[in-house]
């Protein structure tokens, strides 16, 4: 019933200009636009994926440095679409590395036969709407261009890197990099004096695993984090068996808690139980796997106020328990944000690392980097002469990605001069005079698989909707969007991600204004929100 590929072309006065035509363009083939192509292709949709990289993965296929690997457990993390899928695969460890996520991802691709619809190696420069036609005009850094009616950015939370905007950066000798833009052939590091800049999830994986291969490692530290062990290992046999004869009771526990992940707060406060309860409560969570000792611990651990600061103390003695130097150790341990405002990073040998006599903590808050200098860093207080930068600094989370691309809606308006004062979309999903654009990247939260697979559900059955209806174009209204704006606005300034200066709320990019980048509602909410929403008839959204 789709249309197929067509090309059109129209001669100009010295060149031929041809435009593929496709129903829908996905931009991002990572774990979200892989979905989104099997879906939209099940409707019977001619479908483009647009994808900057040169494989499948997004995340998995970009960062590849040393460490990299989930949080979530793998088997939380795969999709739950297909049961063969399923059985087919053997996650081998209980939280896996980015090499073996790449493989699956790559795994998937093939199983579907997803990747003659994708063209690599294209990284969107722009996207017009063109009013007259109802159809979105995207163009690729290569000067390709594609037109179709459904225009969908699958193109992540946190995919456009952010390098800080440090003098002489350019008059570095040495190699550098952005984690998130790790070079396939590797970052030979063995033997070098190597410089990391950023100790946020990224850093913490990757400093722990860098220290036993250079010959010297400086970490240059803004903000301690609360870090937790991840206590991975590898999947046995009989493990194996049970994980893939349970999938519909993981996923169902996933889909029942605010971020998708599998596990569930304690219904019962830190407070209402004796302070020996509390601790064992603490001490058992500590000891195992994973995100437990953030989201199954006392429900009130993760509300500011005394529970949390609690906790907090807690996690700060299990830090100074494992440096040597109570100096080095002083310094890792936060003190100027509540526990969970920030994203946990997971580790396994961080704190260690410090002991090592190959490693320097530089703490730039107390002097800051002034410059990157021909042969290093230099701070307020000393300079480090360095072989290798390693930048693990972060992303501009959710509109970074959006921004990069040059995208007009109706009436000429841009995306990003829409966006400047915060997001401000309906459910994330649309902006008002963006019509037949969903940039389901702003919508997703918590655990990703989970939360992408129901939102690109959700968007297949809206475009399925759009179309048996005859409509050509569907837009949110203008009052949908101010009430949703207000809602997130209003309702997220006082949950805890909004406590802390992260990405989850714009503060760690200069002049990017505060405002929370994804929903302040749990996932179950959403969903029920979305389903009411399209059972209205697309209340809330224009649709001619
Ligand atoms: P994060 O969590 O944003 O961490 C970035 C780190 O870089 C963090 O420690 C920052 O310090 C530091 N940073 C950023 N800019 C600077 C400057 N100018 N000077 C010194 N230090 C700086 O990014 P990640 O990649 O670690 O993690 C992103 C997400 O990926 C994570 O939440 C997971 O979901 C997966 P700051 O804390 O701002 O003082």
């Amino acid at each position: 019933m789709g249309t197929s590929r067509q090309q059109s072309s129209i001669v100009g006065t010295d060149m031929i200009d041809e435009t593929e035509q496709y129903d829908a363009i996905v931009i991002g083939a990572g774990v979200t636009g892989l979905y989104q192509l099997y879906r939209l292709r099940e409707l019977g949709l001619s479908v483009r994926v647009l994808e900057e990289g040169g494989g499948v993965g997004g995340t998995w296929y970009w960062n590849r440095y040393p460490g990299a690997r989930f949080d979530s457990e793998s088997y939380t993390y795969g999709y739950s679409f297909s049961e063969e899928l399923l059985q087919e695969w053997d996650w081998k460890e209980h939280f896996s590395g980015q090499p073996e996520n790449e493989r699956y991802l790559n795994y998937v691709a093939d199983k579907f036969d997803l990747r003659r619809d994708i063209q690599f190696n294209a990284r969107v420069s722009s996207a017009v709407y063109d009013e007259r036609k109802n159809c979105w005009q995207v163009q690729t850094e290569d000067g390709r261009r594609a037109e179709a009616q459904f225009l969908i950015t699958a193109v992540g939370l946190l995919s456009a890197g952010y390098v800080p905007d440090f003098a002489g950066l350019d008059s570095f000798q040495g190699d550098w990099c952005h984690t998130g833009r790790w070079p396939k052939a590797g970052m030979d590091l063995a033997g070098k004096r190597v410089g990391v800049i950023g100790t946020g999830a990224t850093g913490v994986q990757l400093i722990t695993e860098i220290a036993k291969e250079v010959a010297h490692l400086t970490v240059f530290q803004r903000t301690a984090n609360y870090c937790a062990p991840l206590r991975n290992g590898p999947i046995d046999p009989e493990t194996q068996r049970e994980i893939k004869a349970s999938y519909p009771e993981i996923f169902k526990k996933c889909s029942e808690t605010a971020g998708s992940f599998m596990h569930k707060f304690d219904p019962r406060s830190a407070l209402e139980v004796s302070p020996e309860e509390r601790l064992a409560q603490y001490e058992r969570l500590w000891a195992e796997p994973g995100f437990k000792k953030w989201l199954a611990n006392f429900h009130d651990v993760m509300v500011p106020g005394a529970a949390n600061e609690d906790y907090a103390e807690f996690v700060r003695n299990k830090i100074r328990e494992r440096v040597n130097d109570p100096v080095v150790a002083e310094k890792l341990v936060p003190k100027d944000h509540m526990f969970g405002s920030k994203r946990l990073p997971c580790e396994s040998g961080y704190y260690e690392v410090y002991n090592r006599d190959n490693v320097l903590l530089v703490d730039v808050r107390e002097a800051p980097i002034e410059r990157i200098t021909p042969t290093g860093v230099k701070t307020a207080a000393a300079e480090y002469e360095l072989d290798v930068i390693i930048f693990a600094t972060g992303y501009d989370a959710v509109t970074g990605s959006l921004n990069r691309m040059d995208i007009h809606g109706e009436g000429g308006q841009t995306l990003k001069d829409k966006f400047a004062k915060g997001p401000r979309t309906y459910m994330g999903i649309q902006s008002a005079g963006f019509p037949n654009l969903f940039t389901i990247n702003a919508a997703s939260v918590g655990n990703f698989v989970r939360a992408a697979e129901p939102l690109v559900e959700w968007v297949t059955e809206c475009i399925s909707y759009v179309r048996d209806h005859e409509f050509t174009r569907i837009a949110a209204s203008p009052q949908a969007e101010e009430a949703w704006t207000k809602h997130v606005n209003e309702d997220g300034t006082n949950i805890l991600r909004s406590q802390a200066d992260s990405w989850f709320v714009g503060a760690n990019i200069p002049g990017k204004a505060r405002a929370l980048l994804t929903s302040p509602d749990s996932a179950p909410v959403m969903r029920a929100k979305r389903a009411e929403v399209a059972a209205n008839g697309y209340e809330g959204f224009l649709l001619e």
